[in-house]
């Protein structure tokens, strides 16, 4: 059976390539999407994005995903830093799930520097832009036990 899995982009992330690319890269999420993609399916996988502007939508994004998805991986965008309703919804999936940031939120604001979805994550990769996604996919793959 084909393994799913949901890539989730939190508020903000669909005006990336458009501004700020000193601190978030010039790669539009679409690009992003599709590097995934190709990666995913070099290990048999299959990828479903979704973007929201909205927590309740990626709650619902959750739910949807528990015994359908394998596995998620999600940069909540600023709901890292506050967004508990994201934190128990993750709570409830059994899958590994895999924080990424494009930035480096640790070397950023003090207000960056927590996040509420890490507790509920196997690991976080941040501070590698693009890249970290293809390295999130490398995780999931590797806490699957599917290999390339
Ligand atoms: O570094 C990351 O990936 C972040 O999750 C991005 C969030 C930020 O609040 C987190 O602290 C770290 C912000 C996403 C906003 O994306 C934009 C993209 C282009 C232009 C403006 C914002």
């Amino acid at each position: 059976m084909t393994s799913t899995v949901l890539v989730l982009s939190g508020p903000n992330l669909n005006l990336l390539g458009e501004r700020d690319p000193a601190i978030y890269g010039s790669a539009t999420l679409a690009d992003i999407e599709a590097a995934v993609g190709a990666r995913a399916q070099g290990y048999g996988l299959v990828v479903e994005h979704h973007q929201s502007n909205h927590e309740g939508d990626l709650v619902d994004l959750v739910h949807s995903a528990r015994d359908r998805c394998a596995a998620i991986i999600v940069n909540p965008g600023a709901l890292t830093h506050y967004g508990w309703s994201l934190h128990d919804a993750l709570a409830t999936f059994d899958g590994p799930v895999v924080e990424v940031h494009l930035s480096n939120p640790a070397a950023r604001e003090p207000w960056r520097h927590t996040s509420v979805v890490a507790p509920v994550a196997a690991g976080t990769i941040a501070g590698f832009g693009p890249d970290g996604y293809l390295h999130a996919v490398d995780a999931v793959a590797r806490l699957l036990g599917v290999s390339g």
